[in-house]
């Protein structure tokens, strides 16, 4: 795993966690959009099967260590981001990372169905740049300044939509 932009400076807010570091390629877009807003997070590989215990501590220490979202992506039976809700009182941000099988069906099967009273806030298959841009709402909606950025990042990006409407019509 390596992120080629620097991680903003700070004490990390959002937690961005998964299964494999073969899951990076598609975590490193919720890192991207974190880094837009200039929000601090960390990386790491927490795997619910392949290391139970550092999972479940990870999700016990998080707010203790002062993360405000945790963003979870896992692949097939994907347990992590279930697991980690479990354990937190923080929003958890589910990604369904696509393997070679299923096409990310079993991934999004596994996040989402979660039973009542263990949420998890899980986006489209492979759509880790929602799961920052979800995570930058959540923290900018208790800041002026996060919330005037993520603001006007929505409405840039409505702009480009609208182009791009426009074009195919062309
Ligand atoms: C899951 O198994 C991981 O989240 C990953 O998506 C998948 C495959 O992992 P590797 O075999 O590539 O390490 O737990």
């Amino acid at each position: 795993m390596s992120a080629s932009d620097p991680v903003p400076a700070g004490d990390p807010v959002v937690g961005i966690v998964m299964g494999s570091d073969s899951d990076w390629p598609v975590m490193r877009e919720a890192a991207a959009a974190l880094q837009e807003f200039g929000i601090a997070y960390e990386a790491d590989v927490v795997s619910a099967h392949r290391m139970p215990d550092e999972m479940i501590a990870y999700g016990h220490g998080a707010a203790g260590r002062g993360l405000r979202v945790v963003i979870a992506g896992a692949g097939g039976a994907a347990h992590l981001p279930g697991m980690l809700a479990s354990v937190t009182p923080l929003p958890v941000i589910g990604v369904p990372v696509p393997l070679r099988y299923l096409d990310g069906m079993d991934s999004l099967l596994s996040i989402v169905q979660m039973p009542v009273g263990v949420p998890v806030a899980t986006v489209s298959i492979g759509g880790a740049r929602n799961a920052g841009l979800l995570a930058a709402r959540i923290i900018g909606s208790g800041s002026d300044d996060l919330a005037a950025d993520v603001r006007e990042q929505m409405l840039t990006f409505q702009s480009d939509l609208r182009d791009q409407a426009h074009a195919k019509g062309a």
